[in-house]
């Protein structure tokens, strides 16, 4: 894939916004950040998480001559404020953010683009909205049924990754080691702020620890780092014992929900090695969606920024560009 002979695509570098703001929406202050070309073609990423916040580095993923980068940082994470608020805040209100700076920007349609969380979110916003998106690039899929919660935080990865594994254990008794979605809920929603804090680091440093197929020690630190990882835990946490706060665990990727969305040009890229989101949530939302395109990056684990995955991010972007 990534042989001499092709070119191989790289994230772009020193991108910086022309446009720096907050929307205000339901007691949050939303940081948003354009980038690029101010008359370039409208394209809006979604961070992952949820919680993750936006970084500089994913401006990258779009060609800045080409395109007019919207980053925003979903309720409560990175730069909005205030900082781990779960109030007001579920998918829904953040698909309504989606549309409410879209139609602040004066913006018709955008692409949207999305890995992990961010495809859930995707899919939940072009679903509602689907007038509103022009392509789809969705990334290590996500689709928040119970199957997927399951592999990740109770049984499944901590099979590959038994050490790390050991570290998510550590905050946890146990007596509660059955159901570790509920147990670690408890203690960010008890007032030991100690061991909140504790909690939320290993809650995400095992994240961290999982996403690249090979070990990424900067990685896991940046994820270890207190106020990122109290903002990560407890709204991943909030958002997942809350089922994604979806009707039925299948809306996302059930057909009826996939033919509003259908006629949207998509393209989804997985890694074959993804331990976070395993594959086969990425085959059977393209089973039910025969108009996308599947790409599978072939040695490749979760992160965008593995070099297949990045790759291909930036390929998508670059032939979608060519769209009107
Ligand atoms: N959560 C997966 C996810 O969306 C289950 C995700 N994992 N890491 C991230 O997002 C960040 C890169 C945004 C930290």
């Amino acid at each position: 894939m990534l042989s001499r002979f092709k070119k191989s695509y790289k994230l772009f570098k020193n991108i910086k916004p022309y446009s720096k703001n907050f929307l205000e929406n339901d007691g949050h202050k939303i940081y948003y950040e354009e980038c690029g070309n101010p008359h370039g073609k409208p394209a809006v990423f979604l961070h992952g998480g949820p919680g993750g916040g936006g970084s500089t580095k994913v401006r990258g993923f779009f060609n800045p001559k080409l395109y007019r980068i919207i980053i925003f940082d979903q309720r409560g994470c990175g730069r909005s404020e205030p900082h781990g608020c779960l109030i007001n805040n579920t998918t829904w209100d953040l698909v309504e953010d989606i549309e409410l700076l879209k139609n602040k920007l004066n913006i018709k349609k955008w692409l949207v683009f999305g890995g992990s969380w961010g495809s859930t979110l995707s899919l939940a916003y072009a679903q509602t909205y689907p007038d509103s998106v022009s392509e789809l690039v969705l990334r290590g899929v996500f689709m928040l049924r119970k199957k997927e919660l399951d592999w990740f935080y109770q049984d499944g990865a901590s099979r590959i990754f038994p050490e790390a594994w050991e570290g998510f254990l550590e905050p946890i008794d146990e007596g509660d080691h059955h159901n570790l979605m509920d147990a670690y809920h408890k203690i960010f929603i008890g007032n030991n702020e100690k061991k909140k804090m504790k909690a939320a680091i290993a809650w995400s440093k095992w994240e961290g620890s999982v996403s690249t197929l090979n070990h990424k020690p900067d990685m896991i630190s940046s994820y270890s780092e207190s106020k990122f990882a109290l903002a990560f835990a407890l709204i991943e946490n909030h958002y997942f014992v809350n089922k994604g706060f979806l009707d039925s665990e299948d809306q996302l990727i059930a057909s009826e929900s996939i033919d509003k969305i259908r006629h949207i040009p998509a393209k989804i890229i997985q890694g074959r090695y993804d331990i976070v989101c395993p594959m086969e949530t990425a085959w059977e939302l393209k089973k039910n969606w025969p108009e996308a395109e599947l790409i599978v990056a072939p040695s490749s684990g979760h992160s965008a920024f593995e070099k297949e995955i990045t790759h291909e991010l930036v390929r998508a972007t670059q032939e979608f560009a060519k769209n009107d």
